[in-house]
């Protein structure tokens, strides 16, 4: 199997910032430095220079060289880069070309919400469809759900949230790591380096239904899965009573495709796990600080339902996820020290006290080295409450503040050099391990670090850092293929989901605009991607093709990885 990959120039599709990096990776046989052109959509030659030789690049294998066109910082339309008789992809240079991906980006999360009819006049008629999950036939709901294997003796209201991903299942730990990336997007407008683009995340900035309440729409959309993880604590009196059940989801799997008002599968609970209330403990901590000036009721019922879920936590501390099988993903997690170091965080910054300070110095994440080269996600979170407590105003004492700010900036200079190194400039490794199930959020989150260095120390190398580290996810890669619905000259488009199936079923729409593709990965971990892939060097392990749930699905959390950072690249173009 050879795909198509077009012209051997390869760009970030989307654009540059007239100000920012302009990198591009040249795919070719020649050992020795070539020319390189820039030209205009008119076909001028507007810039040139010669090309840097890189040799054999190990994760895509092919003999490259960069091209750096920094210099030229003209705003513009239609630009093409020309060496080695090959023409890229055309990409504009300007000050807005992320403008649209932040809403973007946050807007796949109301196409996936659960338990509400999605307005086709909000979004688009082809994403119109009824409330999904409430009781109505052939669904069998989310009201009133009981235990998988009767490993509970009550049933539970557990409406609403968003759909994890290509499936109907709703999990409460890639659930908690989605929910805090919005609400961080928001509250990174609320910090003095960054407050001046708060108007941007401000009310009635989205299309949700709950536009022009006086609340920014980000937060309510945040409020949409906050409502649903609450749901999912055990009631008291009952065994395990303030803990969170790690996940609910189908009885079998359905095929595809399957809107969410057609599943009639049994859904149920699994048992609550000791990682999944602490996710909800650092999730709703998190809440009860920025919905305080909003809806002081929903602040304190959040903050309530976190000092719950944390005593529960630690009452009960290592109540691993049970694998029970069923139709839903196992999200096990056999470390939640970095959960317990993200709680306890999330706690402290919302309340400021003595005892969750306690927990945060006493836990090894605190001085431990939370910022692995492969970034962080789901199963690995210590770095959500690293991130809070270097940029939430906090009571630290004045030298463990310095040094968890000092800390961000050392990963930072990490991910620096490491994409310095990639011929593609991803903030990765250049070897196997690095792409993985769900990689690209894995990328996008080391450009968060990136980009929050920047916000805290103002140092443009680390803007630069994470400006050039996108390119790789909007085309500038060995496949030319940009991973984001909609964004680029070749995008992803039939990624895996019930709801989007359009390949599966052409009167179903393709995934909206801004819906991340998890990305290739060399563990092959899906048959269709095992049968058509199987040799591919790892930056080649991927295919737009539903079937392909390993390489090719959408995800919550991924998504909120994208919306974090396009915020973060919208703002940096309007200065
Ligand atoms: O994102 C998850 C990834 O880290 C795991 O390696 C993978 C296998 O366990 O599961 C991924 O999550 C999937 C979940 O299990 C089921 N719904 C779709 C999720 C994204 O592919």
């Amino acid at each position: 199997y050879v795909p198509e990959t077009g012209p051997r120039v390869r760009v970030n599709q989307v654009g540059y910032l007239p100000g920012g990096p302009k990198n591009a990776t040249l795919v070719t046989d020649a050992t020795a430095a070539l020319p390189w052109q820039l030209k205009n959509a008119g076909g001028t030659v507007v810039a040139s220079g010669t090309t840097t030789p890189r040799g054999v690049d190990a994760a895509s294998g092919q003999n490259v060289h960069s091209i750096d066109f920094g210099s030229f910082r003209t705003a513009g339309t239609g630009y093409t880069l020309v060496s080695d008789g090959q023409t890229s992809h055309p990409f504009d240079i300007s000050g807005t070309v992320y403008q649209q991906l932040r809403s973007d980006a946050l807007q796949f999360f109301y196409i996936q919400r659960s338990g509400i009819e999605i307005d086709g006049g909000l979004v688009g008629a082809q994403y119109a469809r009824p409330a999904g999950h409430l009781g109505i036939a052939p669904n069998k709901g989310d009201t009133d759900v009981p235990c998988r294997a009767n490993s509970c003796d009550y049933r539970l209201d557990v409406r609403g949230g968003w759909y994890d991903a290509g499936d109907h299942g709703k999990y409460v730990v890639n659930g908690g790591i989605a929910v805090q990336q919005l609400m961080s997007t928001f509250e990174r407008t609320k910090t003095a380096v960054t407050a001046r683009h708060g108007a941007a995340l401000a009310d009635s900035t989205l299309r949700v239904p709950e536009r022009g309440n006086a609340v920014p729409d980000i937060l309510d959309e945040a409020r949409w899965e906050l409502e649903f993880l609450m749901r999912m604590q055990v009631p008291t009196g009952k065994p395990f009573a303030g803990m969170a059940h790690h996940k609910m989801h189908d009885a079998n799997w359905t095929g595809i495709p399957m809107q969410p008002e057609d599943d009639p599968e049994q859904r149920e609970l699994h048992p609550p796990s000791t990682a999944a209330t602490l996710n909800l403990a650092a999730t709703a901590a998190q809440c009860a600080r920025l919905f305080a000036p909003y809806d002081a009721a929903f602040s304190a019922r959040c903050l309530t339902a976190a000092r719950t879920a944390y005593a529960a936590a630690k009452a009960n501390p290592a109540k691993l996820a049970q694998d029970l099988g069923g139709g839903g993903g196992g999200y096990g997690d056999s470390d939640v020290s970095d959960e317990f170091y993200w709680a306890a965080a999330e706690l402290y910054l919302s309340t400021a006290e003595q005892t969750f300070l306690t927990d945060v110095t006493a836990s090894p994440h605190h001085t431990g080295d939370v910022f692995a080269a492969t970034g962080f996600g789901w199963g690995s979170t210590a770095a959500l409450g690293r991130l809070d407590l270097a940029t939430v105003p906090n009571l630290l004492p004045q030298a463990d503040r310095q040094r968890v700010r000092q800390s961000v900036a050392d990963a930072a200079d990490r991910y620096l050099a490491t994409l310095t190194a990639q011929a593609y400039g991803l903030p990765m490794p250049g070897n196997a391990g690095s792409y993985f199930w769900g990689a690209n959020s894995n990328i996008l989150n080391n450009v968060q670090v990136l980009a929050t260095a920047f916000d805290l120390t103002g140092d443009a190398k680390y803007r630069d850092g994470a400006l050039q580290g996108v390119d790789y996810i909007f085309g500038r890669n060995a496949l030319n293929q940009s991973y984001v619905t909609g964004w680029g000259e070749k995008s992803s488009q039939n990624q895996h989901s019930r709801i989007f199936a359009h390949q599966a079923d052409a009167s179903l729409p393709n995934p909206p605009a801004g819906s991340l593709a998890g990305g290739a990965n060399a563990g092959l971990d899906d048959p269709y991607a095992k049968d058509l892939l199987e040799g591919c060097k790892p930056m080649f392990c991927y295919v737009d093709h539903i079937e392909s749930y390993a390489t090719n699905e959408v995800a919550i959390n991924w998504n909120s990885a994208l919306a974090w950072v396009s915020s973060f690249l919208a703002d940096q173009g309007t200065g």
